[in-house]
């Protein structure tokens, strides 16, 4: 299996981030992927290469452009607004319809957030982007010859929506990778995305909501429990020529691997009737029991059993992983590998 990794990712330095004298993120920190990258070797599951660069035009696939401007200036242009360097935390938020946009950085960066727990840092374009270009260069790989590449992706991106940041992303590299595999494809082929991180992709869910080209199938904290809360119930199965094409499975805390598995193969038997030409699978490792963001009860054999299922639904179906979430550091690198195995 092909592993794409830039240590990129440790621009976004979210470890080295103090607000008001306490680290201001704990959980999605570089050490992740870095621990995910040493136990993928250890483990003898493939290659490790470093994406190519496509610049930026495959992010306007899933992006406005305006948002993308954005993200790319908004650290400048806050340091030159405030006379000084510093990370970019808006903690204001239109959250009813707005008479107007503002102008200011903190208008502007609130404008495009839809909370307040992911700060924009000096790298977190350049980390930001290299993790969307990550995704890029496995969705090639899958697209021209290989049976599953794995986009070690940092940041994760599948809270992010069209114009929207928050929830630790910035790019929806998962819906990126999703467009640019219908962009090279003669025909628009149809894409099945399986979103099996612990939290509900709301953003994925958001830029295909009306789209019958792509499945999005989702596994989560049911809304009434967990973040994002405002997205992820039974009942948003799309709308317009989407309808139908949105399929969330809501689940209760402490959910085991026997009952996380059920809910699995239930949306697993939905891809295989959409009969899609590329699987994209965000894959978070935050269901483990355990994660500190979690509130899952999957073991590292549940873990196994997981790639397992997926991975043999996947032969025959060029699979793209993408690395989402996962935050329980001691854990990591044995749930990662449990979780790949199946698609070596
Ligand atoms: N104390 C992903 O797993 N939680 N994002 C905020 C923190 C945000 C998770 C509360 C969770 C976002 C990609
Ligand atoms: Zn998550």
């Amino acid at each position: 299996m092909h592993i794409i990794y830039t240590d990129q990712h440790k621009l976004h330095a979210t470890d080295q981030v103090e607000y008001e004298g306490h680290p201001f993120v704990t959980d999605e920190v570089p050490a992740r992927i870095e621990i995910i990258l040493s136990a993928a070797r250890a483990a003898g599951l493939g290659s490790v290469s470093a994406p190519t660069d496509r610049g930026l035009d495959p992010l306007f696939a899933a992006h406005h452009i305006d948002f993308v401007t954005f993200l790319r200036d908004i650290y400048a242009e806050s340091a030159a607004a405030l006379g000084n360097a510093a990370p970019v935390f808006p903690s204001t938020f239109p959250a009813r319809p707005i008479r107007r946009r503002s102008n200011s950085v903190y208008g502007r960066a609130g404008y495009y957030a839809f909370g307040a727990g992911s700060p924009i840092l000096e790298g977190t374009w350049a980390a930001a982007y290299w993790s969307a270009q990550c995704a890029l260069t496995a969705a090639d790989l899958v697209q021209t010859r290989e049976p599953t590449a794995y986009a070690l992706c940092r940041p994760p991106g599948h809270h992010a929506a069209a114009d929207l940041y928050g929830g630790y992303c910035y790019l929806n590299n998962a819906a990126i990778a999703a467009r640019y595999l219908q962009a090279v494809s003669p025909v628009r082929a149809k894409i099945a995305i399986l979103d099996m991180d612990y939290h509900h992709g709301n953003g994925t869910q958001e830029i295909f909501y009306a789209d019958p080209s792509v499945l999005y199938c989702s596994l989560h904290a049911h809304p009434d429990d967990d973040y994002p809360y405002f997205w992820g119930g039974a009942d948003e199965r799309g709308e317009g020529p989407g309808e139908g094409y949105n399929r969330n499975w809501p689940l209760p805390q402490k959910t085991d691997d026997a009952h996380y598995l059920a809910a699995l193969d239930e949306a697993l038997a939905f891809v295989q009737d959409f009969a899609p030409r590329y699987l994209v699978v965000s894959a978070g490792f935050d269901i483990a029991v355990g994660d500190p963001v979690g509130g899952f009860g999957v073991t590292v054999e549940g873990m196994r059993a997981v790639g397992q299922h997926i991975a043999a639904l996947s032969r025959g179906v060029p699979t793209v992983l993408v690395q989402e979430g996962g935050y329980l550091l001691e854990k990591l690198g044995e749930n990662a590998v449990a979780f790949l195995q199946a698609f070596v």
